[in-house]
């Protein structure tokens, strides 16, 4: 592996065991038939790739209104709660005395992909953001504050920890391609990202 020298980004490799990452499935099936993946469209027109849902107060959400962080879903349910396996990894690493107000979803199928972009719906770029992945493993994409940086890649695996810290938080970054098929963790296969946020 590379590494990264953009600062307040790091990476746990195999954080969490093989025990652990059935825990947290398992937690997340729960979540998700509370709270079931859609694929939102962007604000352009476009049916993201990525099937995304969230638990905690805020879910973040796109339609032709905007982006944004909302505390119903679109059916007007509030989210579920962010189940205590995820809240004890933000407890443990991400080194905040906030607590995460949105876990959101990510799931990515055969061919899903995201662009590079910046997470900036949040109030404030002072708190981490932790990334916590399931399943195949993709590639993740990182460049610098500014959209034209240049990037590196990095490949992120079942089990592994991301939390983006300092400058790191400001990066832009994206998810290439997913290796599908390679992990039998998921039912369906495919990817699941859990990035825990603040978001007042
Ligand atoms: C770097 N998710 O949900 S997680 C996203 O794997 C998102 O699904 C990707 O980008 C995924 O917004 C990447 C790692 C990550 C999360 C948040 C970041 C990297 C970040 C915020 C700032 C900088
Ligand atoms: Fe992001």
């Amino acid at each position: 592996m590379q590494s990264l020298t953009i600062k307040g980004f790091r990476i746990l490799k195999g954080y969490l065991s093989p025990e652990a990452q059935i825990r947290l499935r398992d937690d997340l099936r729960a979540v998700v038939a509370q709270a079931p993946l859609r694929h939102y469209t962007t604000p352009g027109g476009r049916r993201m790739s990525v099937a995304m849902s969230a638990a905690g107060r805020f879910g973040w959400m796109t339609d032709r209104q905007g982006y944004r962080y909302s505390e119903t879903q679109p059916d007007g349910t509030p989210w579920p709660p962010i189940p205590d396996s995820i809240m004890a990894i933000w407890q443990a690493e991400a080194g905040s005395g906030r607590e995460p107000e949105c876990c959101l979803i990510n799931h990515y199928a055969e061919g899903a992909r995201m662009g590079l972009h910046q997470d900036n719906d949040e109030a404030s770029f002072d708190h981490p953001v932790l990334s916590v992945s399931l399943g195949d493993p993709a590639t993740f994409r990182m460049g610098g504050t500014s959209r034209a940086d240049p990037t590196q890649s990095v490949l992120l695996e079942s089990g592994d920890v991301v939390i983006m810290g300092g400058d790191a938080r400001r990066a832009y970054h994206g998810i290439d391609r997913i290796r599908f098929g390679r992990s039998d963790l998921l039912l369906h296969g495919g990817r699941i990202n859990l990035t825990l946020r603040v978001v007042t």
